[in-house]
């Protein structure tokens, strides 16, 4: 591991590829405000005591008291089968009773959710603990007798940031079915491809939804996902079409009799109807997410009821500070694992309110957010850096000029740079809000390092401590342990078991154990849960004081705005165009999303068509199988790849090109006359479009450095 420049600021560092080195300079602390810290869910220190080590895994018992359960567990964990831990075994309860029923009688006529559509004179929705009994109720009788689903089988949601949303995703957890929400900005044929791997045959959808002002069209790609579907090997049976507008149909899309059905239509038959919840086990299924990984495939995270629903409670209550009378707003979308955990199930078990918004920030100006909050009230704030940058680029003043106040506030997604960080907290947070920054991923149900609001410090550009009951330790490549405030940095990962963390990648145990637990286990037939850290996919590094700062991914995965693309995911669909024969996926440092994606692409020998047509290609089907948020900055025709002499695609090399960056060591190239020909050409071209001013601080032109060098 080289040095950090922490001790040696001038000293040239040498890099070797499977290596991480950090250049950051640790910050000073930042107080967190006494005002609040009475009212704090953990406003003392007793709270560290009972989560210590010598208290595992007893200590997240308290998380599981936070719940209503059918029946209490008999074993906290069963730890006999590693890495398939199971919490709270012998446990029975149901996610919709904790999170809409049991508020009934003290809360009912509370708010649970209200949406603010993303037209501005559209007031409000208010949807009462009530009124969501209702709504979840009639949807899991539509489900369960219109569709005839069972406990456990699959149902899929391609939906935008409507309340139909969390209504649909209770009613499955009432019937024990388990949902899969494709995020609605992943494109059709993305959402067909996570049906096959789900054998999912009902598909919940919308016909449009409102975007930047733009009412667009989102029925048109369920057409897409019947064909994706269809070469998975599965037919798609129902197609359940929620309406944005009332009685009005906006999709060019037909629909399909026998097959397509407007739900508001169906749901006549069902009005009133009551759906006795399901008694299921605590580690039965609640809910699939699929996230990208080093290989083409994406990965269904598996979550479970009694564990996941425990551990995002229990965050949810000490982390996000959340009360029932609390306003609280997390802007992010259901579509992605913060959705999940931190707009619909911790808040609603909690019994708060929770904000949801559909449209985009800056709509129609970047004031918005802030007159959602002083219209709403809203006092607990969530989002993710991509968004604080984008909104302190078009109105760095817009916030003082609203009379809101938060009292804590999330930060989630990406490192956030200390820059952005002090703007969040001086400007949105007018200095007197926590900021907590949540370190967590997908896999991990909900977050694994932060400070709690009022009890710890923050710095800014680290997460802080490991989370409460998180054992959190960095290995170097030989799985030695990093000291902490060596300024070294490694692998973060998580030594002990947890109650949020997935249970397995659905279907693909095997890929379970090879991505997360292979690495760092010595012993794969050990039953001893101690030898079984879990690896969590990021580079670190721990200071002296055992805060953590993320240096961001160690594999193959580019992440723009907060969403994980996988370079493989790219390249297949670039490949899935005639005329290429290759293609491999870079990131390009940007300013408001954090990384873009460039294409390189080699073309097959006698290629007629012109570059430009093949470039407009490629671009088209990465949006058709991904999704627009995956669209190329440039596509890139190219004479030939840099490979290793095995054949393997140096990504690095090409991601430092994109970059202006360095291109590292070339030496083990079977081609490197060809790197100096593309810097030439990408380069130039990308001068003459003006994409060459952006200056890259060090951990940047590092992390560009190690792109992709896992997988060489
Ligand atoms: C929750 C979520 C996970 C990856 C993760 C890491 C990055 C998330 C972060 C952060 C630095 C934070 N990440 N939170 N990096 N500081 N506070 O984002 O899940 O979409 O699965 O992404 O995001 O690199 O490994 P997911």
């Amino acid at each position: 591991m080289a040095d950090s420049t922490q001790t040696k600021p001038d000293e040239e560092v040498e890099y070797s590829e499977d290596k991480i080195a950090v250049h950051w300079r640790e910050e000073e602390y930042v107080e967190p405000p006494e005002k609040f810290k009475d009212q704090a869910n953990a406003k003392d220190e007793s709270v560290l005591e009972r989560f210590a080590p010598e208290n595992f895994p007893d200590c997240f018992v308290d998380y599981a008291e936070l719940l209503d359960w059918d029946k209490k567990w008999d074993e906290v964990l069963d730890s006999s089968n590693p890495p398939f831990f199971k919490w709270f075994v012998g446990g029975r309860l149901n996610a919709s009773v904790n999170c809409v029923d049991r508020h009934l009688e003290s809360r009912g006529d509370k708010n649970a959710i209200i949406w603010v559509a993303e037209p501005e004179d559209d007031e409000p929705v208010e949807i009462t603990y009530k009124e969501l009994h209702r709504r979840v109720n009639e949807f899991a009788a539509l489900l369960k007798d219109f569709c005839g689903v069972k406990p456990q089988d699959r149902v899929t949601f391609h939906l935008p940031m409507v309340p139909d949303l969390p209504v649909a995703m209770l009613a499955c957890a009432r019937l024990g079915v388990i949902h899969s929400q494709v995020f609605g900005g992943f494109s059709g044929a993305a959402a067909g491809q996570r049906m096959g791997d789900a054998q999912s045959t009902i598909l919940v959808t919308m016909d449009a939804y409102y975007r930047n002002g733009e009412l667009i069209d989102h029925k048109i790609k369920a057409d897409d996902a019947v064909e994706a579907a269809k070469k998975e090997g599965i037919e798609i049976e129902k197609i359940l079409v929620f309406r944005r507008i009332p009685g009005e149909y906006h999709s060019e899309s037909e629909m399909v009799e026998g097959r397509d059905y407007f739900i508001d239509e169906v749901l006549k038959d069902y009005e009133g109807q009551e759906v006795e919840p399901e008694s299921m086990k605590a580690e039965d299924t609640l809910f699939l997410m699929y996230t990208s990984g080093t290989t083409g495939r994406p990965k269904g995270a598996q979550h479970t009821i009694g564990g996941y629903l425990s551990y995002v409670t229990g965050t949810s209550k000490y982390y996000q500070d959340i009360h029932p009378d609390d306003m609280y707003w997390c802007f992010a979308d259901i579509g992605w694992i913060t959705g999940h955990s931190y707009i619909v199930y911790g808040p609603l078990a909690l019994g708060t309110t929770s904000v949801m918004y559909e449209g985009v920030p800056t709509y129609p100006d970047a004031g918005r957010p802030w007159r959602i909050a002083e219209k709403l009230g809203v006092d607990i704030f969530h989002t993710a850096p991509t968004t604080i940058r984008m909104l302190r680029k078009v109105g760095p003043d817009e916030p003082e000029k609203y009379d809101f106040h938060f009292k804590t506030m999330t930060t989630v997604g990406e490192p956030i740079e200390p820059d952005v960080w002090r703007w969040y907290h001086k400007v949105v947070g007018k200095g007197e809000a926590a900021i907590t920054d949540t370190w967590w991923m997908t896999e991990t149900g909900g977050f694994t390092g932060s400070t709690l609001p009022f009890l710890q410090p923050m710095k800014p550009g680290s997460c802080g401590p490991a989370a409460l009951g998180i054992q959190l330790v960095i290995y170097d490549e030989n799985g030695e342990e990093v000291p902490k405030g060596s300024g070294k940095a490694g692998y973060i990962c998580i030594r002990n078991p947890w109650p949020g963390r997935m249970l397995t990648v659905w279907g693909q145990d095997e890929r379970f154990i090879d991505t997360y637990y292979k690495r760092f286990n010595k012993d794969k037939d050990s039953k001893d849960w101690k030898d079984w850290p879990f690896m969590c996919g990021d580079g670190a590094v721990q200071a002296e004081d055992g805060y953590f700062r993320i240096l961001g991914r160690i594999d193959d995965v580019i992440n723009v705005a907060g969403h994980r693309l996988g370079t493989k995911e790219l390249e297949s669909a670039a490949i899935e165009v005639e005329e290429v024969a290759e293609a491999a996926a870079v990131p390009v440092i940007d300013e408001e999303r954090g990384k873009i994606v460039e294409m390189y692409i080699a073309l097959k020998p006698g290629v007629k068509a012109s570059e430009e047509e093949v470039a407009k290609k490629v671009a088209k089907q990465i949006e058709y199988d991904i999704g627009k948020i995956a669209r190329p900055k440039n596509v890139w025709i190219v004479p030939d790849m840099p490979k290793t002499r095995s054949g393997k695609i140096m990504r690095r090399v090409i991601a430092g090109i994109s970059n202006f960056a360095d291109v590292g060591d070339i030496s083990t190239l079977a081609n490197p006359d060809v790197v100096d020909k593309i810097r030439e050409q990408v380069q130039a071209a990308k001068k003459e479009r003006g994409e060459d001013l952006q200056e890259l601080s060090k951990e940047q032109e590092q992390e560009i450095a190690e792109f992709g060098s896992q997988s060489e």
